[in-house]
C-alpha cells in the first residue's frame, strides 16, 4: 500500500496528536521569573549550535500559545504533548514554586481543554535548571529527589486537568548526547562514564511516579527513544556489538522499568558491580524504578546499523554504520517505516504481559521546507514518511500490539537542539524572523486523516 490507498481503520478511541517541547518552542527565557536551564548555557557557548541560534525566542510560543492552540484545533487532534520547563516552576531547581511559571501552563491547559484537546505533559524534556547542573546534574543522585519535588509542584497545580503525565523524555538520548558525547547540554564527554546519569534519571522517574500518583488520577508513563539494531555483518563480533548496542539503547531504560533489573554489561547489574556500582544502585532503587506505569511512550525515528569496532581496544564496544539503500531525510536519517513495526513487535515479544499499553509519543522527519510565492508549503516527503509509519503502526496493532495513540513530532518547525533552526520537523512552517506560521501540505493531510476517523 502507498499514500494513494486510504489508511486502514485504527482501533476505536485511538488518540491522534502532535508533540513539542518547552525549550524548542517557548522562547520567553526571561519571562515571569524563569530561571536558567542547561540549554540556555549551552546554546550560548560558541560552536555548540550549528547555525549559532539559541532558544531565546524559538517559536515565541510563550507569547503565541493561543495561536498555536488554534492551529491544533484546526487539525482536530485529540491530544497535545508538550513539556513543562522545570526552571519556570523552580528557577533554581529547588524550593517553592514560582507561581507565574505555573500560571503559563495553567493558561495553556485551559486553552487546550476549551478546544477539546487533551493535555499530555512531559515533566523533563532536557531543560534541567542550571543550578542543579552546577552541583552535578544527573550525575548527582540528589537530582532524582529534586525531580520528584518538582513533579509534586507541577501535579499539585495541573494534576486535575492533565490527562496523561510523562516523567522523562528520552533519557537515553539525554544521557548519551548530554553526558556521553557532549553534542547536547550539558556538553559532558564521559562516554560510558555517563551511565550514572541513566540510573539517576530512572530513580527520578520512579520517585516522580509516586509523587504524581498522590496528586492525580490520570495515567502516568515515560517517553523512551527506541531504535531497532541492524547488525552490519554476520560475524560473531558484529552480532556481539549489535547486542551491546541494543542493551544500551533499547534495554537500559526499559528492562528496569518493567521489573527486569539492569541488563548485564553496563556496570549496573549486581552480578558485575564493583564497589562503586553498589553505591550507585542502592538497595531498594530497583523497586522504586519498577513502580507500575500505565503507558509506555515510544519515540521512533530510525533503526541503527552496528558493526564490531574497527579497533577492538577502542573506547566503545561497537561502531555505528550508516544504513544504505533507504531514502533519507534532511537530517540524513534513513526512512525505514518497517523499523517501527519491528520495534513494536519486539517490545511485545521481549516484555510480554509486563508491557503497558503504548503511545507513539514521537515520530516525524525533517525536510528543507520552504514557503512558496503563493504562500503554500508543499512537503510531500513528510506525508509519505508519516503515511508509511502509520501503516507500520497499523500492522503492529493487527499483530496484537496494544498501541493506543500516535503523536507527530512536531506541530511547529522549532529549535532542533544542536542543529538550531536548520532542521524543520513541523506540520506548520515557522518563519523565525517574522514568526509567521504557514501550515504545510502535511498539516492538511493529517487534518483530513483525523477527520475521516
Ligand atoms: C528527539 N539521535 O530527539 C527529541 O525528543 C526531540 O526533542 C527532537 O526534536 C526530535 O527527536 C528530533 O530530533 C532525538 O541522535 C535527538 O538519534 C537525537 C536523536 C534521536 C532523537
Amino acid at each position: 500500500m502507498s499514500p494513494g490507498t486510504p489508511l486502514p481503520a485504527f482501533p476505536p478511541g485511538f488518540t491522534w496528536g502532535v508533540a513539542t517541547s518547552s525549550y524548542q518552542i517557548e522562547g520567553g527565557v526571561d519571562a515571569d521569573g524563569r530561571g536558567r536551564s542547561i540549554w540556555d548555557t549551552f546554546a550560548h557557548q560558541p560552536g555548540r549550535i550549528i547555525d549559532g541560534t539559541t532558544g531565546d525566542v524559538a517559536c515565541d510560543h510563550y507569547h503565541r500559545y493561543a495561536e498555536d492552540v488554534a492551529l491544533m484545533a484546526g487539525l482536530g487532534i485529540g491530544a497535545y504533548r508538550f513539556s513543562i520547563a522545570w526552571p519556570r516552576i523552580q528557577p533554581a531547581g529547588t524550593g517553592p514554586a514560582e507561581p507565574a511559571g505555573l500560571d503559563f501552563y495553567d493558561r495553556l491547559v485551559d486553552a487546550l481543554l476549551e478546544r477539546d484537546v487533551d493535555p499530555v505533559a512531559t515533566l523533563f524534556h532536557w531543560d534541567l535548571p542550571q543550578a542543579l547542573e552546577d552541583v552535578g546534574g544527573w550525575l548527582n543522585r540528589d537530582t532524582a529527589h529534586r525531580f520528584a519535588d518538582y513533579a509534586e509542584l507541577a501535579a499539585g497545580r495541573l494534576g486535575d486537568r492533565v490527562k496523561l503525565w510523562l516523567t522523562l523524555n528520552e533519557p537515553f538520548i539525554h544521557m548519551t548526547l548530554g553526558y556521553g558525547t557532549g553534542e547536547h547540554a550539558p556538553g559532558r564527554t564521559l562516554l560510558f562514564g555517563a551511565v550514572p546519569a541513566a540510573h539517576h534519571q530512572l530513580l527520578g522517574h520512579g520517585l516522580a511516579v509516586a509523587a504524581l500518583r498522590a496528586r492525580t488520577g490520570s495515567p502516568v508513563g515515560i517517553a523512551n527513544n527506541y531504535s531497532p539494531v541492524r547488525p552490519q555483518g554476520t560475524g560473531e563480533a558484529d552480532l556481539a556489538a549489535a547486542a551491546a548496542y541494543d542493551a544500551l539503547h533499547n534495554r537500559l531504560f526499559t528492562d528496569p522499568l518493567l521489573g527486569r533489573g539492569y541488563p548485564v554489561g553496563l556496570g549496573l547489574d549486581p552480578a558485575e558491580a564493583g564497589a562503586g556500582a553498589a553505591d550507585l544502585v542502592r538497595d531498594g532503587d530497583l523497586a522504586v524504578i519498577a513502580a507500575p506505569i500505565d503507558v509506555l511512550g515510544v519515540n521512533y525515528y530510525n533503526p541503527t546499523g552496528i558493526a564490531a569496532p574497527a579497533e577492538p581496544d577502542g573506547p566503545l564496544p561497537f561502531e555505528m554504520v550508516p544504513l544504505t539503500g533507504y531514502p533519507r531525510t534532511a537530517f540524513d536519517w534513513p526512512v525505514v517505516p518497517e523499523g517501527l513495526h519491528e520495534l513494536l513487535t519486539t517490545l511485545r515479544d521481549r516484555y510480554g504481559a509486563d508491557l503497558p499499553p503504548i503511545q507513539i509519543t514521537e515520530n516525524g522527519c525533517a525536510y528543507d521546507d520552504t514557503v512558496a510565492a503563493d504562500d503554500g508549503c508543499a512537503d510531500p516527503e513528510r506525508i509519505a514518511y508519516l503515511d508509511g509509519h502509520l501503516r507500520a503502526v497499523h500492522r503492529a496493532v493487527a499483530d496484537g500490539v496494544d498501541v493506543r495513540g500516535y503523536f507527530v513530532w512536531s506541530l511547529l518547525d522549532n529549535f532542533e537542539w544542536a542543529e538550531g533552526q536548520t532542521k524543520r520537523f513541523g506540520l506548520v512552517h515557522v518563519d523565525f524572523d517574522s514568526q509567521v506560521r504557514t501550515p504545510k501540505s502535511s498539516y492538511a493531510w493529517y487534518r483530513d486523516l483525523i477527520s475521516r476517523r
